[in-house]
């Protein structure tokens, strides 16, 4: 038995244990990490790669290093990546020139606070013709935390012509939704949290806990399913991913209560349950999800589809997960296992390849000396 001759020997010894921790739980989070990644450019606007192309070449590339909590990523026409950092800078990746060190734009209102920040981008359908970049951001109102899109012109290496295109969509620490996608249908569409107020999820007169669907200049579409309101589907906690497949069918992914992570099939004025109904419950006249992670915790974020399959990038399950909807059962995979730790977003690239985002610089994972970074993934050999 160990005797401690004073109080010097066995705070030496708390120390050591502390230290020790603090290594074993890195170790944990590290130990599956893969660094050294072939690196490689933007893609071109050339059209898909074949497949047989695709086989020779390797599975995970880095795009770009060394970036703090990218959040989400849109692709130019000419291949150009553009995306967010959460502190409130956007920043792009030119096709010819690369990650450019200096943002397009730093937005100086944005509020980072807990999950809060600037968060989703989406690039207008028709760039080509009016250049217009559209962005997601929570911003302090008053005493309150707030979210808005807004719409800007790119103009060279800036981001210029600022647009307020919806605001006041109630903002918290957590559960501030906010990813942005132009559907096949031309529209914006965009996911709100329930700002930490359950309830308003189920109010129709509240932009908190929805899916809104608004005309590229903020207008709101008149077959909308409530008339003269932007909101598109309703009973969201905190929605953060949104992809239509190959039927045109728009699907979202949602952080869930206690575990329960959903995937959803969106329809049009439809109540997705929250607070509700939560995993298989069900209930008269809401929507339970076509999946969900029961006691597990994916975190799923960004979702794209692909080949008949929806991938969705997990946050605490550090996994790019693989949701195979034309399977009957749904089959469900698991890649890049703690490979590159947390992942915010996965988008399909014009080469068909699936660009991703790490999330390891928030204070909730562990970064390497690489992180954050975009990797592009080789879907065929997953
Ligand atoms: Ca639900």
């Amino acid at each position: 038995m160990i005797k401690f001759s004073n109080k010097k020997s066995l705070l030496i010894i708390i120390i050591v244990l502390i230290a020790l921790s603090i290594v074993l739980i890195r170790w944990n989070f590290t130990a599956n990490r893969l660094s050294d990644l072939p690196e490689v450019v933007p893609p071109t606007a050339a059209p898909a790669l074949e497949g047989e192309i695709l086989e020779d070449v390797p599975l995970i590339a880095s795009v770009a290093k060394n970036l703090e909590i990218p959040w989400s990523l849109d692709f130019l026409p000419d291949g150009s990546i553009v995306f967010t950092e959460r502190a409130g800078r956007v920043r792009f990746i030119d096709a010819q020139e690369g990650l450019l060190s200096e943002p397009l734009l730093t937005i100086i209102e944005v509020a980072h606070v807990g999950e809060g920040g600037l968060l989703g981008i989406a690039v207008h359908p028709e760039f080509a013709k009016n250049q217009f970049i559209y962005v997601y951001y929570t911003y302090r109102d008053g005493e309150d935390l707030a979210n808005r899109v807004v719409r800007y012109k790119k103009q060279g290496k800036n981001l210029v012509d600022k647009k307020i295109i919806i605001d006041n969509i109630p903002g918290a620490v957590f559960h501030n939704g906010g990813r942005i996608k132009f559907g096949p249908d031309g529209l914006l569409y965009i996911t709100t949290g329930d700002a930490l107020i359950p309830d308003l999820a189920q109010n129709k007169n509240t932009l908190a806990g929805k899916i809104l669907r608004l005309k590229d200049d903020g207008t709101k579409p008149a077959n909308n399913p409530f008339p003269g309101s932007p909101v598109y589907s309703l009973g969201h906690r905190n929605p953060q991913g949104l992809a239509w497949d190959d039927q045109g069918r728009l699907w979202a992914t949602e952080h869930g209560s206690r575990a329960t992570d959903e995937v959803n099939l969106i329809e049009s004025g439809k109540n997705y349950g929250w607070p509700t109904i939560l995993g298989d419950e069900k209930a008269a006249d809401l929507k339970s999800p076509v999946i969900h992670s029961d006691k597990e915790t994916w975190a799923p974020s960004g979702v794209a589809f692909l080949d008949g399959s929806l991938f969705f990038a997990g946050l605490r399950g550090q996994s790019l997960y693989e949701l195979v909807i034309e399977d009957q059962p749904l089959t469900l995979r698991r890649h890049l296992n703690k490979n590159f730790g947390r992942l915010r977003d996965v988008v399909v690239g014009p080469d068909n390849f699936l660009y991703v985002l790490t999330n390891n610089r928030d204070g909730r994972g562990v970064p390497t000396a690489d992180d954050d970074q975009i990797i592009r993934i080789n879907p065929k050999k997953l």
